[in-house]
């Protein structure tokens, strides 16, 4: 982040989403052969922002308007890029909430949810990180008790990000593991506690099960708690992550969204049919494993890096 070695944050966006942008604006480079937006342009790029995983509807509505814009007019391919990312901004802009804890509650309470593999227990160390740099003091709740390799994985990020991690025996209930690291939390008035879960979810019921408890458990000792249930999306994953928005809707109330791995898909576009089918805030994308990968999602910046626009 301060290491000039390091390129600045558009940068690694744009580094970050490069394989998505270069497939978009591949096409719209071929698309645009005959220099005007013509209907068969259109329907080519309709074609590519779908194979960038916008999703038919949301694929539909770009085109549209892009039509609606500057149907028969001349155009180069930066141009049509350029108009791309500003509908696209467009789309993402109403959704754009970054997470930043309560002061007024000691502490937040985050819990963060997801598919096995989408990046929780990282996206939790990377928030961690940030938390503290902001002066916040942490706390973790280790809510992943089914393998060891869990609990000591997220040690390793707390320890880096100098959060205090709560953790239980494996197999202990992770509600138990919950509700004692609130208790914790409350009595040396933590700022921020984030709790991590397992990710199963060959048994959606159990899933449910597991979820409900730990926000009862939680409430128990604080009524407005989790105030934030975010639930981590993995972007390699393309339409998946739209069932997984499906899936774990019913099982609690979402209130927010992180992506990850944008830098290993050219899938990229799928966030945008998410925000735009259901509406969620996007907290945060990450773009790598290391500490400084995860960004507050920025619409604008999204855009032209999806889309491959200066
Ligand atoms: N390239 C890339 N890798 C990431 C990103 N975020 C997480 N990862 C990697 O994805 C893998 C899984 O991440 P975890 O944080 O363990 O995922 P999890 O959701 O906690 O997984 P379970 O606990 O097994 O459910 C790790 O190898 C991470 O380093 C990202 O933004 N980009
Ligand atoms: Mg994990």
């Amino acid at each position: 982040m301060s290491d000039p070695a390091r390129p600045g944050l558009f940068a690694r966006l744009k580094a970050g989403l490069a394989r998505t942008a270069a497939s978009l604006s591949g096409a719209v480079g071929q698309a645009l052969a005959r220099g005007r937006l013509d209907q068969e342009t259109l329907d080519r790029l309709e074609e590519s922002l779908i194979a960038a995983d916008l999703g038919v509807a949301t694929a539909a509505a770009v085109v549209a308007g892009l039509k609606a814009e500057r149907f028969g007019a001349e155009a180069t391919p930066a141009e049509i890029r350029a108009a791309l990312a500003l509908r696209i901004a467009a789309i993402l802009a109403p959704h754009v909430r970054p997470l930043t804890p309560d002061p007024a509650r000691k502490p937040h309470v985050i819990l963060v949810a997801g598919v096995n593999g989408t990046g929780k227990t990282t996206t939790i160390g990377k928030l961690a990180a940030r938390f503290r740099a902001e002066g916040r003091v942490v706390v973790i709740a280790a809510g992943d008790t089914f393998r060891a390799a869990a609990i000591e994985q997220l040690k390793i990020w707390s320890d880096r990000a100098g959060a205090t991690l709560v953790a239980g025996a494996v197999g202990a209930d992770p509600a138990g593991v919950a509700f004692e690291a609130l208790t914790r939390a409350t009595a040396s008035r933590a700022d921020v506690l984030i709790i991590d879960t397992a990710g199963r979810l060959q048994n959606k019921t159990a899933l449910m099960e597991e979820l409900a408890k730990i926000v009862r458990v939680v409430k128990r000792i604080e009524p407005s708690a989790p105030h934030d249930i975010v639930l981590v999306l993995d972007a390699t994953t393309g339409q998946n992550a739209i069932q997984q928005v499906e899936v774990f809707r019913d099982v609690a109330t979402v209130s927010g969204l992180v992506m990850t791995k944008f830098d290993g898909t050219a899938r990229g576009g799928v966030l945008v049919a998410i925000a735009d089918k259901f509406k969620l805030p996007i907290h945060a994308i990450g773009v790598g494993e290391a500490i400084e990968d995860l960004q507050p999602f920025d619409a604008d910046a999204f855009a032209r890096a999806l889309t491959g626009a200066d």
